[in-house]
């Protein structure tokens, strides 16, 4: 494609009105895979027009302005192989022909975020002094569920033991993830628009005691773990501006912003370096910061927030999700533009391994176990693959010598499904649980599969997460999703996120026997999708 054929091609006029609903559908949709200034990451570039210059002198070009328009409004509609979702179910044939002419449209520049900003956003609800000196309820925090209500702006807070739901508290948008305090007394709810909600569980009803808005487009949180930091700090990363801000722990008091703008590993300057997951470690004062775009992991030392010290790793394109291993010594992250796992030392501060795996991983948190073969493992799921990946981790214990030789090796391929999202397993099960969420068919993408560890050659069983509910029929996918175990173990809990309109439920089974143990239903359960239980989210088991 040359430079002229692009001059010929003209983006499509709007109107203000037209650009200001086309502007939300893409920040609220979009934007999460191909990123707010439209560089991608995820998902493809969607500029108008990009041309790239590889370290050969070869130059490529590309751009929404040559696809034109009734291209862009079929892939927007039908998705395509590459991984691009079906959207014809979700917006209107007239929202199609919006979307198809913004993005031929130059991309609008937000705008930046500052300390003051985020400091006139903090709201204390109830002052710590306020606050109970001991739990006042008589629920069983360790069991507790804080449950993502995705498209209510809620978080449900589910009582693991009886399974009655104890609160539902406003949060931001399209909540992400909940992450909890050192202590388990508090749960940090971020919203995609950026919200931070601070709930205390200690209340005689959990509810929120601080906010603050750290940005206008957020997915990750964590806390200060490291002895004698218990508590203190909470950092959020924000993907727009691509920023994080290290906080107080008890109040969400903004003490510090630091940019993510910079150098990627392939030594270009990125304008939109987005902050993917946040994760603490417990070996030093340290959180793992992964930046997306530029393939970096910062290490970052919250001893002295005055004189912040930062370790950068460099890794691969584009850092996503992941989880510890079993030591907890070492921290494995997706680069899943790369196809790999980037594996992390936080004992020696560097770079572990950079681990080859099959197409998009996408962990979650991933899973641990000892396999038959090659000792401990850890697992990733693929959106673009199917297989699960079992990569062996390093472990100081005696009995564990012999499998040092496959250490940061992919020693086995599992085979499952495309469109996995999260994989789970808990110390106490012999089971290993696998979405398919996101799989293009819907059975699939309504099931989940388990294996047993002693024989991974095939899925033990394929459960219908869909049909276990009982729910009536609907139009939308019931996706089952995100499999999380309850605090001992013994019983794994899956959300059908369905219709954002639909009734939906959380089904729980016996992680033993596999059968089908409570539907947790009610009219207030739409869209459920992350689970994080309390004691295992604090102590990071998985
Ligand atoms: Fe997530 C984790 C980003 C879409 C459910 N998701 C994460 C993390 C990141 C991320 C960076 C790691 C946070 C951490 O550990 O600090 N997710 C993104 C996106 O950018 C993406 C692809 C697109 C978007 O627009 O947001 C995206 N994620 C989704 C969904 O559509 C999911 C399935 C449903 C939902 O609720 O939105 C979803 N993401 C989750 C969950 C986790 C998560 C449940 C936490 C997993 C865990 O067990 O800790």
């Amino acid at each position: 494609m040359t430079g002229t054929a692009f001059s010929q091609n003209v983006a499509p006029t709007m109107t203000a009105a037209e650009k200001e609903s086309a502007k939300k559908i893409y920040f609220e949709r979009c934007a999460g895979c191909h990123g707010v200034l439209r560089k991608g990451a995820t998902g493809k570039n969607l500029e108008p027009h990009w041309s790239k210059t590889d370290k050969d002198g070869k130059t490529t070009e590309g751009g929404t302005l040559s696809l034109g328009q009734s291209r862009l409004e079929k892939i927007i509609g039908y998705g395509t192989d590459g991984g691009m979702v079906n959207f014809d179910d979700i917006l209107t044939k007239e929202e199609l022909t919006l979307m198809a002419k913004y993005i031929q449209n130059t991309p609008d520049v937000p705008p930046e975020y500052s300390f003051k900003q985020t400091l006139d956003s903090w709201k204390v609800i109830v002052p710590v002094k306020d606050r109970p000196t001991k739990q006042m309820n008589s629920f069983n925090l360790k069991n507790m569920f804080s449950v993502t209500l995705r498209d209510t702006g809620e978080v449900a807070l589910i009582d693991g033991d009886t399974k009655d739901i104890r609160s539902i508290v406003k949060t931001g948008y399209a909540v992400h993830i909940s992450r909890l305090s050192k202590s388990g007394r508090y749960v940090y709810v971020i919203g995609r628009d950026g919200r931070l909600s601070l709930i205390d569980l200690w209340m005689e009803k959990p509810s929120v005691v601080a906010e603050v808005k750290i940005g206008f487009d957020a997915r990750s949180v964590d806390t200060s773990k490291f002895k004698g930091f218990e508590d203190t700090y909470a950092i959020a990363g924000s993907y727009w501006p691509p920023q994080y801000v290290i906080m107080d722990g008890d109040t969400l008091k903004p003490r510090k912003v630091v940019s993510t703008r910079g150098m990627t590993v392939d030594g270009e300057y990125h304008p939109e370096p987005r902050v993917a997951s946040i994760v603490a470690s417990e070996i030093k004062p340290e959180w793992v910061v992964n930046i997306k775009e530029t393939g970096q992991i910062l290490l970052v030392d919250y001893s002295d927030i005055e004189n912040l010290k930062t370790t950068t790793i460099a890794s691969a394109k584009f850092l996503h999700d992941g989880g510890f291993d079993a030591s907890k010594r070492y921290f494995l992250v997706a680069a899943n533009a790369s196809n790999k796992i980037a594996a992390v030392d936080l004992k020696e501060g560097k770079l572990a391994a950079l681990v080859d795996v099959a197409k998009i991983p996408h962990p979650g948190r991933g899973a641990n176990f000892v396999h038959p073969k090659f000792g401990p493992v850890w697992a990733t799921g693929h959106l673009g693959a199917d297989v699960v990946s079992l990569i062996s981790t390093p472990s100081d214990d005696p009995k564990f010598a012999a499998f040092k030789q496959y250490n940061w090796k992919m020693v086995q391929e599992v085979k499952h499904v495309p469109g996995n999202l999260f994989v789970k397993t808990h110390p106490k099960s012999n089971h290993l649980w696998a979405d398919s969420a996101q799989n293009a068919d819907k059975d699939t993408a309504e099931s989940v599969s388990v294996w047993k560890m002693d024989d991974l050659s095939k899925p033990y069983k394929i459960i219908n997460v869909a049909k276990d509910s009982g729910l009536p029929p609907t139009k939308a996918v019931k996706r089952a999703v995100h499999p999380e175990y309850s605090a001992d173990g013994s019983e794994v809990w899956i959300s059908l996120w369905g219709g954002k309109t639909d009734r939906s439920a959380i089904v729980v089974y016996d992680d033993k026997t596999l059968a089908l143990k409570k539907v947790i239903t009610d009219p207030k359960m739409i869209t459920p999708t992350g689970k994080f239980n309390v004691y295992n989210t604090q102590h990071d088991i998985y």
